[in-house]
Protein backbone atom coordinates (compact mmCIF):
# COMPACT_ATOMS: atom_id res chain seq x y z
CA UNK A 1 0.00 0.00 0.00
CA UNK A 2 2.33 2.45 -1.35
CA UNK A 3 -0.18 5.64 0.22
CA UNK A 4 0.32 4.27 3.70
CA UNK A 5 4.39 3.75 3.15
CA UNK A 6 4.55 7.00 1.97
CA UNK A 7 2.19 8.74 4.35
CA UNK A 8 4.76 7.05 7.07
CA UNK A 9 7.64 8.48 5.47
CA UNK A 10 6.12 12.02 5.97
CA UNK A 11 5.57 11.23 9.42
CA UNK A 12 9.03 10.11 9.91
CA UNK A 13 10.58 13.06 8.51
CA UNK A 14 8.50 15.32 10.60
CA UNK A 15 9.13 13.16 13.43
CA UNK A 16 5.65 13.02 14.42
CA UNK A 17 4.80 10.14 16.92
CA UNK A 18 1.56 8.95 18.91
CA UNK A 19 -0.56 9.48 20.88
CA UNK A 20 -2.56 12.90 21.51
CA UNK A 21 -1.45 16.36 21.54
CA UNK A 22 -4.23 18.76 21.12
CA UNK A 23 -3.46 21.48 18.53
CA UNK A 24 -4.92 24.33 20.51
CA UNK A 25 -6.69 26.44 17.51
CA UNK A 26 -7.92 24.36 15.51
CA UNK A 27 -11.32 24.25 16.79
CA UNK A 28 -14.31 22.38 14.99
CA UNK A 29 -12.63 18.98 15.53
CA UNK A 30 -14.30 17.27 18.46
CA UNK A 31 -11.83 15.06 18.69
CA UNK A 32 -8.54 16.07 17.97
CA UNK A 33 -5.71 14.76 15.16
CA UNK A 34 -3.44 12.28 17.49
CA UNK A 35 -0.26 13.53 16.64
CA UNK A 36 2.23 14.78 18.62
CA UNK A 37 5.44 16.68 17.19
CA UNK A 38 8.80 15.94 19.22
CA UNK A 39 9.09 20.37 19.79
CA UNK A 40 6.76 22.85 19.44
CA UNK A 41 9.02 24.29 16.47
CA UNK A 42 8.13 21.39 14.42
CA UNK A 43 4.30 22.00 15.65
CA UNK A 44 4.80 25.22 14.18
CA UNK A 45 6.58 24.48 11.27
CA UNK A 46 4.26 21.87 10.37
CA UNK A 47 1.11 23.47 10.63
CA UNK A 48 2.75 26.62 8.65
CA UNK A 49 3.35 23.82 6.02
CA UNK A 50 -0.54 22.81 5.76
CA UNK A 51 -1.43 26.29 5.91
CA UNK A 52 1.18 27.50 2.98
CA UNK A 53 0.90 24.58 0.50
CA UNK A 54 -3.24 24.44 1.06
CA UNK A 55 -3.47 28.42 0.77
CA UNK A 56 -6.57 27.94 2.41
CA UNK A 57 -7.88 29.80 5.69
CA UNK A 58 -8.03 28.28 9.11
CA UNK A 59 -10.92 26.91 9.32
CA UNK A 60 -10.06 25.29 6.26
CA UNK A 61 -7.47 23.81 7.45
CA UNK A 62 -8.91 22.40 10.39
CA UNK A 63 -11.10 20.47 7.76
CA UNK A 64 -8.17 19.43 6.10
CA UNK A 65 -6.73 18.02 8.80
CA UNK A 66 -9.18 16.53 10.20
CA UNK A 67 -10.09 14.60 6.85
CA UNK A 68 -6.04 13.99 6.68
CA UNK A 69 -6.27 12.18 9.92
CA UNK A 70 -9.23 10.30 9.06
CA UNK A 71 -8.38 8.74 6.27
CA UNK A 72 -4.79 8.24 7.71
CA UNK A 73 -6.25 7.25 11.10
CA UNK A 74 -4.46 3.81 10.10
CA UNK A 75 -1.04 4.77 9.29
CA UNK A 76 -0.58 7.36 11.92
CA UNK A 77 -2.21 4.73 14.28
CA UNK A 78 0.93 2.36 12.58
CA UNK A 79 3.72 4.51 13.11
CA UNK A 80 3.02 4.65 16.61
CA UNK A 81 6.32 3.89 19.33
CA UNK A 82 4.77 0.51 20.68
CA UNK A 83 1.73 2.35 22.88
CA UNK A 84 -0.30 2.06 20.34
CA UNK A 85 -0.50 -1.82 19.98
CA UNK A 86 -4.50 -1.60 20.20
CA UNK A 87 -4.27 -0.83 16.82
CA UNK A 88 -1.01 -1.75 14.93
CA UNK A 89 -0.90 -4.79 13.15
CA UNK A 90 -0.68 -8.03 15.66
CA UNK A 91 2.38 -9.13 16.12
CA UNK A 92 2.74 -13.36 15.55
CA UNK A 93 4.71 -15.84 17.76
CA UNK A 94 4.46 -19.03 17.22
CA UNK A 95 6.10 -21.47 19.47
CA UNK A 96 6.85 -25.13 18.66
CA UNK A 97 8.20 -27.96 21.29
CA UNK A 98 9.73 -30.60 19.36
CA UNK A 99 8.22 -34.80 20.18
CA UNK A 100 6.46 -32.70 22.99
CA UNK A 101 3.49 -35.73 23.59
CA UNK A 102 -0.10 -34.82 24.00
CA UNK A 103 -0.36 -36.82 27.11
CA UNK A 104 2.53 -35.13 28.87
CA UNK A 105 0.50 -31.86 30.02
CA UNK A 106 -1.75 -32.35 32.58
CA UNK A 107 -3.60 -29.98 31.13
CA UNK A 108 -4.72 -33.00 28.39
CA UNK A 109 -3.64 -36.02 30.63
CA UNK A 110 -4.41 -35.51 34.45
CA UNK A 111 -2.52 -38.55 34.81
CA UNK A 112 0.74 -36.78 34.21
CA UNK A 113 3.48 -35.91 36.51
CA UNK A 114 5.06 -33.02 34.58
CA UNK A 115 4.78 -29.96 36.40
CA UNK A 116 3.99 -27.12 33.31
CA UNK A 117 2.54 -24.05 35.18
CA UNK A 118 3.06 -21.66 32.64
CA UNK A 119 1.57 -23.82 29.82
CA UNK A 120 -1.35 -24.77 32.02
CA UNK A 121 -1.40 -20.87 33.04
CA UNK A 122 -1.54 -20.29 28.55
CA UNK A 123 -4.79 -22.69 28.24
CA UNK A 124 -6.46 -20.53 30.48
CA UNK A 125 -5.96 -17.05 28.98
CA UNK A 126 -6.32 -18.54 25.29
CA UNK A 127 -7.88 -21.97 23.63
CA UNK A 128 -6.72 -25.14 23.99
CA UNK A 129 -7.19 -27.23 20.88
CA UNK A 130 -8.19 -30.58 21.48
CA UNK A 131 -8.05 -31.62 17.54
CA UNK A 132 -5.51 -30.17 16.10
CA UNK A 133 -3.23 -31.50 13.92
CA UNK A 134 0.47 -31.57 12.58
CA UNK A 135 0.44 -32.16 8.98
CA UNK A 136 3.50 -35.06 9.40
CA UNK A 137 4.53 -36.89 12.17
CA UNK A 138 8.14 -36.16 11.77
CA UNK A 139 10.19 -33.10 12.60
CA UNK A 140 11.62 -31.93 9.39
CA UNK A 141 8.59 -32.41 7.41
CA UNK A 142 6.27 -31.38 10.02
CA UNK A 143 8.38 -27.85 10.15
CA UNK A 144 8.35 -27.67 6.34
CA UNK A 145 4.08 -27.97 6.27
CA UNK A 146 4.06 -24.97 9.10
CA UNK A 147 6.00 -22.54 7.53
CA UNK A 148 4.85 -23.41 3.98
CA UNK A 149 0.97 -24.09 4.14
CA UNK A 150 1.04 -26.99 2.53
CA UNK A 151 1.02 -31.09 2.37
CA UNK A 152 4.18 -32.89 2.32
CA UNK A 153 3.31 -34.40 -1.30
CA UNK A 154 2.80 -30.54 -2.23
CA UNK A 155 6.45 -29.06 -1.14
CA UNK A 156 7.82 -32.06 -2.13
CA UNK A 157 10.06 -32.49 1.36
CA UNK A 158 8.44 -35.92 2.26
CA UNK A 159 11.26 -37.48 4.65
CA UNK A 160 13.68 -36.72 7.29
CA UNK A 161 16.39 -34.92 6.91
CA UNK A 162 19.14 -37.76 7.30
CA UNK A 163 22.47 -37.18 8.89
CA UNK A 164 24.92 -34.13 8.15
CA UNK A 165 24.78 -34.60 4.42
CA UNK A 166 21.16 -34.10 4.69
CA UNK A 167 20.62 -31.15 6.88
CA UNK A 168 23.53 -28.86 5.16
CA UNK A 169 21.65 -30.02 1.78
CA UNK A 170 19.29 -27.78 0.43
CA UNK A 171 16.26 -29.55 1.55
CA UNK A 172 13.30 -27.68 1.17
CA UNK A 173 12.97 -26.50 -2.50
CA UNK A 174 13.56 -22.59 -2.51
CA UNK A 175 10.75 -22.52 -4.91
CA UNK A 176 8.42 -23.33 -1.44
CA UNK A 177 7.13 -19.67 -0.15
CA UNK A 178 7.11 -19.22 3.62
CA UNK A 179 5.35 -17.62 6.31
CA UNK A 180 8.03 -14.75 6.64
CA UNK A 181 8.54 -14.26 2.72
CA UNK A 182 4.64 -13.28 3.16
CA UNK A 183 4.61 -11.32 5.98
CA UNK A 184 7.16 -9.32 4.28
CA UNK A 185 4.81 -8.12 1.84
CA UNK A 186 2.15 -6.64 4.25
CA UNK A 187 1.01 -3.02 3.80
CA UNK A 188 3.14 -3.10 7.23
CA UNK A 189 5.80 -5.11 6.70
CA UNK A 190 7.17 -7.70 9.68
CA UNK A 191 10.03 -7.93 10.84
CA UNK A 192 11.01 -11.44 11.49
CA UNK A 193 13.44 -13.50 13.54
CA UNK A 194 13.52 -17.70 13.68
CA UNK A 195 15.20 -19.29 17.20
CA UNK A 196 15.79 -23.04 17.76
CA UNK A 197 15.59 -26.05 15.39
CA UNK A 198 15.37 -25.30 11.61
CA UNK A 199 15.88 -28.57 9.84
CA UNK A 200 14.95 -27.90 6.36
CA UNK A 201 18.15 -27.32 4.83
CA UNK A 202 20.95 -25.16 5.29
CA UNK A 203 23.28 -24.88 2.71
CA UNK A 204 23.67 -21.48 0.85
CA UNK A 205 19.81 -20.20 0.34
CA UNK A 206 18.34 -22.77 2.57
CA UNK A 207 18.94 -21.02 5.50
CA UNK A 208 16.47 -18.78 7.76
CA UNK A 209 18.03 -15.40 6.91
CA UNK A 210 17.87 -16.64 3.36
CA UNK A 211 14.60 -17.66 3.54
CA UNK A 212 12.85 -14.55 4.70
CA UNK A 213 14.03 -14.56 8.22
CA UNK A 214 15.89 -11.16 9.43
CA UNK A 215 17.24 -13.17 12.34
CA UNK A 216 18.32 -16.21 13.17
CA UNK A 217 19.95 -18.33 16.07
CA UNK A 218 19.63 -21.70 16.41
CA UNK A 219 20.74 -24.92 14.94
CA UNK A 220 20.41 -26.90 11.14
CA UNK A 221 20.02 -30.28 12.48
CA UNK A 222 17.24 -32.83 13.64
CA UNK A 223 18.59 -32.83 16.82
CA UNK A 224 21.76 -31.44 18.91
CA UNK A 225 23.41 -31.71 22.26
CA UNK A 226 21.67 -29.46 25.01
CA UNK A 227 24.75 -28.33 25.79
CA UNK A 228 27.77 -29.15 23.35
CA UNK A 229 25.58 -28.42 20.47
CA UNK A 230 26.79 -30.87 18.60
CA UNK A 231 24.96 -33.06 15.82
CA UNK A 232 26.77 -36.20 14.90
CA UNK A 233 30.75 -34.75 14.90
CA UNK A 234 29.92 -31.53 13.70
CA UNK A 235 28.82 -28.36 15.59
CA UNK A 236 25.45 -26.94 14.84
CA UNK A 237 25.33 -23.73 16.23
CA UNK A 238 24.60 -20.80 14.08
CA UNK A 239 23.99 -17.18 14.29
CA UNK A 240 22.73 -15.99 11.09
CA UNK A 241 25.06 -17.68 8.19
CA UNK A 242 27.71 -17.79 10.96
CA UNK A 243 28.61 -19.86 13.87
CA UNK A 244 28.14 -19.64 17.24
CA UNK A 245 29.93 -20.83 20.14
CA UNK A 246 27.79 -21.12 23.49
CA UNK A 247 29.29 -24.39 24.69
CA UNK A 248 27.97 -24.97 27.99
CA UNK A 249 24.72 -23.14 27.90
CA UNK A 250 21.39 -25.02 27.76
CA UNK A 251 20.19 -25.05 24.44
CA UNK A 252 16.41 -24.27 25.69
CA UNK A 253 17.64 -20.79 27.28
CA UNK A 254 19.76 -19.95 24.20
CA UNK A 255 17.25 -20.27 21.84
CA UNK A 256 14.72 -18.65 24.74
CA UNK A 257 16.69 -15.74 25.04
CA UNK A 258 17.24 -15.19 21.29
CA UNK A 259 13.68 -14.64 20.86
CA UNK A 260 13.51 -12.64 23.98
CA UNK A 261 16.17 -10.24 22.81
CA UNK A 262 14.70 -9.89 19.75
CA UNK A 263 10.55 -8.97 20.78
CA UNK A 264 12.40 -6.80 22.89
CA UNK A 265 13.74 -4.41 20.39
CA UNK A 266 11.55 -5.34 17.96
CA UNK A 267 8.70 -4.23 20.30
CA UNK A 268 9.94 -0.58 20.57
CA UNK A 269 9.93 0.41 16.87
CA UNK A 270 7.00 0.78 14.74
CA UNK A 271 6.32 -2.25 12.46
CA UNK A 272 4.84 -5.69 13.79
CA UNK A 273 7.34 -8.63 14.13
CA UNK A 274 6.90 -12.29 13.79
CA UNK A 275 8.88 -14.34 15.90
CA UNK A 276 8.98 -18.22 14.90
CA UNK A 277 10.67 -20.19 18.11
CA UNK A 278 10.82 -23.64 17.21
CA UNK A 279 12.37 -24.89 20.45
CA UNK A 280 14.43 -28.41 20.11
CA UNK A 281 13.49 -29.06 23.48
CA UNK A 282 12.51 -31.97 24.36
CA UNK A 283 13.70 -34.06 21.69
CA UNK A 284 15.33 -37.65 22.84
CA UNK A 285 18.81 -37.10 23.07
CA UNK A 286 20.80 -38.92 20.91
CA UNK A 287 24.60 -41.18 21.44
CA UNK A 288 25.76 -39.69 18.25
CA UNK A 289 25.99 -36.32 19.25
CA UNK A 290 28.46 -37.11 22.03
CA UNK A 291 31.74 -36.22 21.99
CA UNK A 292 32.96 -36.57 25.47
CA UNK A 293 32.09 -39.78 26.09
CA UNK A 294 28.86 -38.64 27.88
CA UNK A 295 25.97 -41.02 28.39
CA UNK A 296 23.19 -40.94 26.16
CA UNK A 297 20.81 -39.29 28.82
CA UNK A 298 18.14 -36.42 28.96
CA UNK A 299 19.52 -33.27 29.46
CA UNK A 300 18.10 -30.32 31.89
CA UNK A 301 19.50 -27.72 34.32
CA UNK A 302 20.56 -28.87 37.33
CA UNK A 303 17.79 -25.55 39.00
CA UNK A 304 14.86 -28.10 37.06
CA UNK A 305 15.71 -30.99 38.18
CA UNK A 306 16.05 -29.18 41.87
CA UNK A 307 12.65 -28.12 41.44
CA UNK A 308 11.36 -31.28 40.54
CA UNK A 309 12.88 -32.31 43.31
CA UNK A 310 15.49 -34.79 41.81
CA UNK A 311 19.23 -34.67 42.33
CA UNK A 312 21.18 -33.76 38.89
CA UNK A 313 22.73 -37.03 38.38
CA UNK A 314 18.89 -38.38 38.69
CA UNK A 315 19.20 -42.12 37.34
CA UNK A 316 15.87 -42.40 36.01
CA UNK A 317 14.69 -40.95 32.27
CA UNK A 318 11.20 -40.34 33.14
CA UNK A 319 12.15 -38.17 36.15
CA UNK A 320 15.15 -36.53 34.24
CA UNK A 321 12.80 -35.97 30.72
CA UNK A 322 9.93 -34.36 33.48
CA UNK A 323 13.17 -31.88 34.09
CA UNK A 324 13.75 -31.60 30.71
CA UNK A 325 9.92 -30.56 30.18
CA UNK A 326 9.91 -28.38 33.19
CA UNK A 327 13.31 -26.72 31.90
CA UNK A 328 10.98 -25.73 28.48
CA UNK A 329 7.70 -24.82 30.38
CA UNK A 330 10.09 -22.52 32.29
CA UNK A 331 11.76 -20.59 29.00
CA UNK A 332 8.10 -20.72 27.39
CA UNK A 333 7.01 -18.69 30.93
CA UNK A 334 9.73 -16.21 30.17
CA UNK A 335 9.08 -15.18 26.71
CA UNK A 336 5.32 -14.99 27.34
CA UNK A 337 6.65 -12.84 30.35
CA UNK A 338 8.53 -10.27 28.15
CA UNK A 339 5.05 -10.10 26.48
CA UNK A 340 3.41 -8.67 29.23
CA UNK A 341 7.08 -6.61 30.18
CA UNK A 342 6.37 -4.70 26.35
CA UNK A 343 3.06 -4.33 26.62
CA UNK A 344 2.79 -5.99 23.64
CA UNK A 345 0.73 -8.82 24.64
CA UNK A 346 -2.58 -7.91 24.26
CA UNK A 347 -1.60 -7.23 20.55
CA UNK A 348 -0.07 -10.55 19.71
CA UNK A 349 -0.82 -13.96 18.58
CA UNK A 350 0.54 -16.90 20.09
CA UNK A 351 0.51 -20.26 18.84
CA UNK A 352 2.12 -23.03 20.76
CA UNK A 353 1.84 -26.99 19.31
CA UNK A 354 4.39 -29.91 19.35
CA UNK A 355 5.90 -31.02 16.24
CA UNK A 356 4.73 -34.29 16.36
CA UNK A 357 3.65 -36.48 19.24
CA UNK A 358 6.05 -38.27 21.50
CA UNK A 359 7.40 -41.12 19.96
CA UNK A 360 6.55 -44.36 21.12
CA UNK A 361 9.35 -46.71 19.46
CA UNK A 362 10.15 -49.34 22.75
CA UNK A 363 13.28 -47.46 22.79
CA UNK A 364 15.06 -48.08 26.56
CA UNK A 365 15.37 -44.75 27.78
CA UNK A 366 14.35 -42.68 25.11
CA UNK A 367 10.64 -43.18 24.56
CA UNK A 368 9.63 -41.87 27.78
CA UNK A 369 7.14 -39.27 26.79
CA UNK A 370 3.31 -39.95 26.66
CA UNK A 371 0.69 -39.77 23.82
CA UNK A 372 -2.32 -40.68 26.40
CA UNK A 373 -4.64 -41.51 25.83
CA UNK A 374 -3.80 -41.50 22.15
CA UNK A 375 -2.71 -44.58 20.03
CA UNK A 376 1.19 -44.88 19.43
CA UNK A 377 3.07 -41.92 18.40
CA UNK A 378 5.51 -40.08 16.17
CA UNK A 379 5.97 -40.86 12.81
CA UNK A 380 3.14 -43.13 13.26
CA UNK A 381 -0.54 -41.86 11.30
CA UNK A 382 -1.95 -42.98 14.60
CA UNK A 383 -3.70 -40.23 16.49
CA UNK A 384 -0.48 -40.34 18.80
CA UNK A 385 1.72 -39.04 16.38
CA UNK A 386 -0.59 -36.73 14.50
CA UNK A 387 -2.75 -34.81 16.80
CA UNK A 388 -0.68 -32.81 18.97
CA UNK A 389 -0.73 -30.51 22.15
CA UNK A 390 -1.73 -26.73 20.59
CA UNK A 391 -2.67 -23.81 22.42
CA UNK A 392 -3.80 -19.96 20.97
CA UNK A 393 -3.53 -16.71 22.87
CA UNK A 394 -5.27 -13.62 21.33
CA UNK A 395 -6.69 -11.36 24.17
CA UNK A 396 -10.04 -9.98 23.54
CA UNK A 397 -10.21 -12.18 20.38
CA UNK A 398 -9.99 -15.29 21.94
CA UNK A 399 -11.77 -16.24 24.53
CA UNK A 400 -9.66 -17.07 27.57
CA UNK A 401 -10.48 -20.40 29.08
CA UNK A 402 -11.77 -22.08 25.92
CA UNK A 403 -11.68 -26.02 24.47
CA UNK A 404 -11.87 -26.01 20.69
CA UNK A 405 -12.88 -29.69 19.85
CA UNK A 406 -13.22 -28.96 15.74
CA UNK A 407 -10.18 -30.42 13.71
CA UNK A 408 -8.01 -28.46 11.69
CA UNK A 409 -3.92 -28.24 11.21
CA UNK A 410 -0.81 -26.91 11.00
CA UNK A 411 -0.78 -25.73 7.53
CA UNK A 412 -3.62 -23.72 8.74
CA UNK A 413 -1.12 -21.49 10.75
CA UNK A 414 -0.11 -19.60 6.81
CA UNK A 415 -3.30 -18.32 6.09
CA UNK A 416 -3.98 -17.51 10.02
CA UNK A 417 -0.52 -15.50 9.86
CA UNK A 418 -1.37 -13.76 6.25
CA UNK A 419 -4.83 -12.93 7.36
CA UNK A 420 -3.69 -11.11 10.58
CA UNK A 421 -1.01 -9.15 8.46
CA UNK A 422 -3.46 -8.28 5.85
CA UNK A 423 -1.18 -9.62 3.44
CA UNK A 424 -1.94 -11.31 0.68
CA UNK A 425 -1.77 -15.53 -0.36
CA UNK A 426 -0.05 -15.88 -3.52
CA UNK A 427 -2.42 -16.83 -6.24
CA UNK A 428 -0.54 -19.48 -8.17
CA UNK A 429 -0.03 -21.82 -5.30
CA UNK A 430 -1.85 -24.25 -4.27
CA UNK A 431 -2.24 -24.25 -0.12
CA UNK A 432 -3.87 -27.17 2.00
CA UNK A 433 -3.92 -24.66 4.75
CA UNK A 434 -7.27 -22.53 5.52
CA UNK A 435 -7.78 -19.87 7.44
CA UNK A 436 -8.73 -20.98 10.99
CA UNK A 437 -9.36 -17.53 13.00
CA UNK A 438 -13.17 -18.33 12.60
CA UNK A 439 -12.33 -21.68 14.42
CA UNK A 440 -9.93 -19.92 16.81
CA UNK A 441 -12.42 -16.82 17.69
CA UNK A 442 -15.71 -17.61 16.96
CA UNK A 443 -15.70 -21.59 17.15
CA UNK A 444 -16.91 -21.99 13.67
CA UNK A 445 -17.02 -25.43 12.26
CA UNK A 446 -13.84 -26.57 10.34
CA UNK A 447 -14.04 -25.72 6.87
CA UNK A 448 -11.91 -28.79 5.49
CA UNK A 449 -13.82 -31.43 3.98
CA UNK A 450 -10.54 -33.84 4.96
CA UNK A 451 -7.04 -34.14 5.97
CA UNK A 452 -4.48 -36.08 4.00
CA UNK A 453 -1.63 -37.70 5.90
CA UNK A 454 0.94 -39.91 4.50
CA UNK A 455 4.46 -40.51 5.81
CA UNK A 456 6.56 -43.52 4.79
CA UNK A 457 4.48 -46.52 4.58
CA UNK A 458 2.08 -44.72 6.73
CA UNK A 459 -1.15 -43.51 5.85
CA UNK A 460 -4.63 -41.82 7.34
CA UNK A 461 -7.10 -39.49 6.08
CA UNK A 462 -9.84 -37.70 8.73
CA UNK A 463 -13.08 -36.59 7.68
CA UNK A 464 -15.28 -35.21 10.05
CA UNK A 465 -15.50 -37.77 12.97
CA UNK A 466 -13.86 -40.64 11.04
CA UNK A 467 -10.87 -41.80 10.20
CA UNK A 468 -8.93 -44.60 8.00
CA UNK A 469 -5.06 -45.68 8.84
CA UNK A 470 -2.93 -47.83 7.22
CA UNK A 471 0.48 -48.54 8.34
CA UNK A 472 1.72 -50.53 5.59
CA UNK A 473 0.82 -49.76 1.73
CA UNK A 474 -0.95 -52.80 0.73
CA UNK A 475 -2.64 -53.70 3.94
CA UNK A 476 -6.65 -52.42 4.42
CA UNK A 477 -7.81 -49.53 5.68
CA UNK A 478 -8.69 -49.84 8.75
CA UNK A 479 -11.18 -47.09 9.93
CA UNK A 480 -12.13 -45.73 13.25
CA UNK A 481 -14.53 -43.14 14.63
CA UNK A 482 -12.62 -40.74 15.91
CA UNK A 483 -15.33 -39.07 18.19
CA UNK A 484 -16.47 -42.07 19.61
CA UNK A 485 -13.67 -43.84 19.61
CA UNK A 486 -10.48 -41.99 19.97
CA UNK A 487 -7.89 -44.04 21.15
CA UNK A 488 -8.20 -46.18 17.92
CA UNK A 489 -9.26 -49.50 19.37
CA UNK A 490 -12.26 -50.42 18.02
CA UNK A 491 -12.07 -50.86 13.96
CA UNK A 492 -14.99 -50.13 12.01
CA UNK A 493 -14.22 -51.04 8.42
CA UNK A 494 -15.81 -54.21 8.63
CA UNK A 495 -18.86 -53.05 10.07
CA UNK A 496 -18.94 -49.50 7.97
CA UNK A 497 -17.57 -50.80 4.70
CA UNK A 498 -19.76 -47.78 3.00
CA UNK A 499 -17.86 -45.22 5.30
CA UNK A 500 -14.57 -46.77 4.63
CA UNK A 501 -15.59 -47.04 0.89
CA UNK A 502 -15.99 -42.90 0.93
CA UNK A 503 -13.01 -42.19 2.93
CA UNK A 504 -10.63 -44.12 0.66
CA UNK A 505 -12.17 -42.58 -2.31
CA UNK A 506 -11.13 -39.24 -0.51
CA UNK A 507 -7.56 -40.44 -0.14
CA UNK A 508 -7.70 -40.87 -3.86
CA UNK A 509 -8.93 -37.45 -4.59
CA UNK A 510 -6.18 -36.31 -2.71
CA UNK A 511 -3.38 -38.31 -4.36
CA UNK A 512 -5.01 -36.91 -8.00
CA UNK A 513 -4.78 -33.31 -6.45
CA UNK A 514 -0.84 -33.75 -6.38
CA UNK A 515 0.24 -36.74 -8.99
CA UNK A 516 0.45 -35.14 -12.34
CA1 LIG B 1 9.80 -33.68 16.27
Amino acid sequence: MPLIRMLKAVLKKVRLVIPVFRLDGFVGVDSPPTVRPTSREQALSFIKWIKHSARITASRVCVYFALLAGAFAPALLLAGDGSSDAVRPSNILIITADNLGYGDLQCYNSKSKIRTPNLDRFATQGARLTGFYTASPTCTVSRACLLTGRIPQRHGLTNQLGGVAGNYGVGLSHDEILIPQILKTAPTPYTTGCFGKWNIGFAQGSRPTERGFDEFIGHASGNLDYYFHNYRQKHDLYHGTDELHREGEYSTDIFADAAIDFMRRKSKTADPWFCYLPFNSPHFPTAGNKTRGEANVWQAPGWAFEACGYPPDESNPDKRYEAVVYSLDVAIGRVLSTLDQTGTADNTFVFFMSDNGAFRLNRKGLDVGSNEPLRHGGVTCWEGGLRVAAMARWPTRIKPGSVITQPFWSPDLLPACTKIADAALPTDVKFDGKDPLPILLNNAPSSHKSFYFEYRSHAALRMSDWKIVRDKQNRAWQLFNIADDPVEARDLATSHQNKAAELADDFARWQKSFQH
